[in-house]
């Protein structure tokens, strides 16, 4: 059809030319369909995150029509072209949209968001795919690489990882996952590694592969950020579960071939108005290694579920009332507690995987991110677990060991101050006396592109900044930010990304932990946007 038939059709007037949106709400700005398809597109990829597919907010403001309508597009415009301090970006200033993208936009968020289609069991059958079946595959392994320190890198803007030996750091193979791929896992026994895009694409790949690559994949959703598999005695390798942001569901899959058997969906109440919630993600997921349950963490409805899977076909879940906007978090040193940040509550939830109920939920300082958060012993209070923040440059360390230390436990032990806000990852190691602090999202380039050490039996002596973009030595001074340490098998070297932006070098720069001096660098053509990097003994194991 051309234009004016396909007007005519959609029952706009054939003198438009363009289809114009049918809008449900008389006072919206006009918007042709083909505006309104790319503004779904762009606000998907760019805006969801942030504001929720329903744009009910969670860590953006809530964008519903009767608050946009309100603002009129000029103040949106600004808004979305110049950013705000409170984190909003500047998606005109950056050059990540231009200026019709932003009057779009700005046009976009005052109609009626669509709902985006559910995502059931038919839908994730028609996209899975068992590329090798579990009897084609190797019975033993068939490669000379030491499995227990290769590291999965997120190449986040390719929908790849790369497969790098720890040993040698060279790239091992470079494997093509989802879209703007999020996290990776590994099954109980370390041979199996499962990575989740935000198009809730789950790959699994087999490390015992003359060269390691996929062998299953499924679609889960329409967006999602977390997978895990169950690591419970007995049930090694037997599961894997993925959480999505859009259906608000969880899906409970075979571990050997991510066959879907049970989706459960996460839409209900919040935990603290009592008011239903039509779109409560799915944010971390941990297995609980002392009983067969998954640590599922709804982010609205601020929710812990312990999900039994010891049986699906009757499946019980102990639904633990935590605080609204849970995201990431990660177990203490006897992994018995799972410590998880509700962000914008500013607060941390220490919830007992082994008693199933919440041991307390402790106020830390603004926008905790952990990540995994980081288990050391402070000489004075004994076994912590620390989470950094978004929105300060403190540390808060809470006391882990209500056994030996009861008056620490569950309280915040002691606050550092770190090189400034915007930090998303600290990591320790149990062989190690240090603790790494990185701090990406800092608007200033000299702390968002170097990290701090703290040596935790000196804490009191502040910290020790390495210049790792600078180490990286990248030879042009594009915008690159530093993220994730993460330490490798033995514990004595400590990895990270700089991620530069698409068109850009990027590195891995790997350190030398005992004496803080720079050990290797990471180049090459195909890591394009690294982010995070995940060893596979410290993954599978939980050692951080
Ligand atoms: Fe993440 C973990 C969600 C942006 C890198 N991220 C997580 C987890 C969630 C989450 C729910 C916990 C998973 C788990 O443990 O099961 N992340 C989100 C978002 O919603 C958010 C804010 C926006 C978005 O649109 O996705 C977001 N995340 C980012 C990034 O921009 C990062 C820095 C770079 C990237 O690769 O996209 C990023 N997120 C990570 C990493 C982890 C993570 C590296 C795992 C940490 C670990 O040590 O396990």
């Amino acid at each position: 059809a051309t234009p004016a038939e396909a007007g005519y059709q959609a029952g706009g007037s054939p003198l438009a030319g363009e289809p114009m949106y049918q809008s449900a709400n008389p006072k919206a700005p006009p918007m042709t369909q083909a505006e309104f398809d790319l503004g779904r597109k762009i606000y998907f990829e760019r805006c969801a995150g942030c504001h929720g597919v329903l744009r009910k907010g969670a860590t953006g403001k809530p964008l519903t029509p009767d608050i946009t309508l309100a603002k009129g597009t000029d103040y949106l415009k600004v808004f979305i072209a110049y950013g705000s301090a409170a984190g909003m970006p500047n998606w005109l200033t950056s050059g990540e949209m231009n200026e019709k993208e932003v009057d779009l936009m700005a046009r976009y968020i005052q109609q009626d968001p669509p709902t985006p289609p559910e995502f059931g069991m038919e839908q994730m059958k028609a996209t899975w795919k068992v590329l090798i079946p579990p009897e084609q595959r190797p019975t033993r392994k068939m490669n000379g690489y030491n499995i227990d320190n290769i590291f999965s890198t997120t190449l986040r803007d390719t929908g790849e990882v790369a497969l790098i030996d720890g040993d040698t750091k060279k790239i091992i193979n470079i494997v093509k996952t989802g879209y703007a791929v999020h996290i990776s896992r590994l099954s109980a026994s370390g041979r199996f590694l499962y990575v989740i895009g935000r198009d809730a694409k789950v790959n699994m790949i087999d490390l015992w592969m003359e060269k390691p690559d996929n062998v299953a994949e499924i679609r889960v959703g329409l967006e999602a950020r977390s997978v895990d598999t169950s690591k419970y005695k007995g049930f090694e390798d037997k599961l894997a579960i993925a959480g999505s942001y859009w259906p608000p569901q969880y899906v409970i899959m075979k571990g050997d071939t991510l066959e879907p058997l049970k989706i459960v969906a996460t839409r209900g109440m919040t935990v603290d108005k009592q008011e239903y919630h039509p779109e409560p993600r799915v944010a971390s997921i941990v297995a609980s290694h002392f009983r067969p349950e998954f640590v599922v963490n709804v982010k609205e409805t601020g929710k812990t579920l312990l999900v039994d899977y010891s049986n699906i076909d009757a499946l019980k879940t102990t639904e633990i009332g935590t605080a609204r906007f849970l995201h990431d978090g990660g177990l203490d040193s006897t992994h018995r507690y799972f410590m998880v940040a509700a962000n914008q509550s500013n607060k941390i939830a220490a919830v007992d995987l082994k008693e199933g109920k919440l041991a307390r939920l402790i106020d830390v300082g603004k926008i905790p991110h952990p990540g995994r958060g980081a288990n050391f012993v402070d000489p004075q209070f004994g076994p912590v677990w620390l989470t950094g923040h978004l929105g300060d440059d403190t540390l808060s360390l809470i006391g882990t060991d209500p056994k030996g230390h009861p008056k620490q436990a569950w309280t915040v032990v002691r606050t550092l101050k770190g090189q400034g806000g915007g930090s998303l990852f600290q990591k320790s190691h149990p062989k190690s006396n240090h603790l790494y602090v990185d701090t990406p999202l800092n608007p200033d380039p000299k702390i968002s592109q170097s990290v701090a050490v703290y040596d935790v039996r000196h804490l009191d002596q502040g910290f020790t900044v390495l210049p790792i973009a600078e180490w990286a030595g990248l030879s042009d001074d594009g915008a690159k930010r530093v993220v994730q340490p993460e330490y490798n098998r033995a514990g004595d070297e400590v990895w990270f990304s700089v991620w530069s932006a698409k068109n850009k070098q990027s590195a891995i720069v790997v350190v030398d932990d005992r004496t803080l001096k720079l050990k290797a660098v990471i180049k090459d053509p195909r890591l394009i946007t690294p982010t995070g990097h995940f060893n596979v003994h410290n993954t599978q194991h939980d050692i951080y």
